[in-house]
């Protein structure tokens, strides 16, 4: 795949007409494409093929999804996940999606990207970064939920609190009250996991499940 077909554009509003809200207002139009799962099948816990994508640090391994009244709990397991990651690569075009670890919610089991569905991820765009930067995951990137409006994902929560790492385990434990969406999701709602690296010169994904 070529930058073209991964760029992503990247929609800045005028950030002091929302000092006054608590949430952080920028959305980027973003089509996922992978296919869904079927939410309430084994318990919650779910294995990607290993090395099915060049990258280790996006290679989607042991997964899960286990929910409680209070919390969404999600582990996204890689195959290996380095001390620390490069970020803005110098071929990557400002604005574009570096990285993303994600879940997408398919909030009303539609089967396709509808109004109202969800993401929660971490993600690094290159914004107006003049050189490369080195930081592990934590600190280099943006951890938020992001609603799709039908034709933008914009970000609603700010997530720093509420992930970890665990070895090679991105470990997000999201209390529901946190969004009144995250009520919503139960053992019905259908999602799936997606990852992506862009160098500027490659663009790397893996999905669970595979896309068919
Ligand atoms: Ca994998
Ligand atoms: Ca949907």
């Amino acid at each position: 795949m070529t930058i073209t077909n991964s760029r992503i554009c990247f929609i800045l509003m005028i950030l002091t007409a929302f000092y006054a809200c608590q949430k952080e207002k920028v959305g980027y139009n973003f089509i996922p494409s992978g296919n869904y799962v079927n939410a309430d099948q084994n318990n919650g816990s779910y294995i990607d093929k290993s090395k099915d994508v060049e990258k280790s640090f996006i290679d989607l391994n042991t997964l899960s999804i286990a929910l409680s009244n209070a919390n969404i709990n999600i582990n996204i397991g890689l195959l290996k996940m380095p001390d620390s990651l490069i970020y803005s690569q110098i071929p990557l075009q400002i604005n574009s999606l570096n990285y993303e670890w994600a879940v997408y919610f398919d909030m009303d089991n539609s089967s396709s990207l509808t109004k109202g569905d969800i993401s929660i991820s971490i993600k690094k765009f290159k914004m107006n970064d003049s050189s490369i930067i080195v930081n592990n995951i934590l600190t280099g990137t943006q951890k938020n939920i992001w609603l799709y409006d039908g034709t933008y994902f914009e970000s609603i929560s700010n997530l720093d609190k509420y992930i970890s790492l665990n070895g090679n385990n991105i470990c997000f434990s999201i209390p529901r009250s946190l969004d009144t969406s995250l009520l919503l999701i139960n053992n019905k709602t259908n999602f799936y996991f997606q990852t992506t690296f862009n160098d500027g010169t490659h663009l790397y994904k893996d999905y669970y499940p595979d896309r068919k």
